[in-house]
């Protein structure tokens, strides 16, 4: 009898770490001219106006069923000092735009408690910032839209040749998110890409976020 508590406590000690794992990721990013040009407008981050291209937002835990895992570890607090060395990297490609102005701290302490800390099965904290570094750098969004003729600049551009550029790019199509600026117009606002669980290649996307853009969209100037 004792035998057979033993081992379905070991079954739920197994479920349980199972339930907590993950498919793939959507690695997120923002383009800041239409996080600020919006309902809730932004604050910059204390080290000064981020540049005009792409920030970091996250690197999101996914099931291919749809949903996602968050704040998987309470005991797995944010620690400034195990980034320390990736630190002028992080202000200036995963900057943070929500207010009151700040260095950037309480975004990426949010961004590992809720997300990163369902992926430490497969990333420690440094290796989580870090990926995420590097896929930015991998995708290079702005450099092919602009080559592509598709330039922050307040014009409106097709949704299918954002994708499509983009796809020609990576390989892979994106999933894209719009959001309204204050005359109503559906403006490009976040890109998702789709990564594999090692946090390094693209992959198609098992399931595509809802992005609510018109057919064609505004690139705002930041
Ligand atoms: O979409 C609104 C917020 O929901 C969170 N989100 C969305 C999609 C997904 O796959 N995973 C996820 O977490 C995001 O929350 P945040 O990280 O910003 O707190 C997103 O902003």
């Amino acid at each position: 009898m004792k035998f057979f508590i033993y081992i379905l406590a070991l079954q739920q000690l197994y479920l349980q770490s199972v339930a907590q794992d993950f498919d793939f990721f959507y690695f997120v990013l923002q383009w800041p001219g239409a996080y600020c040009d919006s309902r809730h407008s932004c604050c910059y981050p204390k080290t000064g106006k981020p540049a005009a291209d792409f920030g970091i937002h996250g690197l999101w835990p996914n099931y291919k069923t749809g949903g996602w895992p968050q704040n998987c570890n309470p005991d797995s607090q944010f620690d400034d000092l195990r980034v320390s060395d990736l630190m002028s990297n992080l202000q200036r490609e995963w900057p943070t735009l929500s207010c009151p102005s700040n260095d950037g701290m309480k975004f990426w302490t949010h961004e590992w408690e809720k997300h990163g800390t369902c992926a430490e099965s497969e990333l420690d904290q440094h290796d989580y910032f870090e990926a995420g570094l590097k896929l930015k750098q991998k995708a290079n969004l702005l450099h092919s839209l602009t080559n592509a003729g598709i330039k922050p600049d307040d014009k409106f551009y097709e949704i299918k040749d954002i994708e499509s550029t983009i796809k020609k790019s990576i390989g892979f199509s994106p999933g894209l998110e719009c959001n309204k600026d204050s005359s109503h117009n559906s403006q490009l606002y976040q890109i998702y890409l789709c990564v594999d669980t090692s946090a390094s290649n693209f992959i198609n996307c098992p399931v595509m976020p809802h992005g609510r853009c018109d057919s064609r969209v505004q690139f705002p100037k930041f």
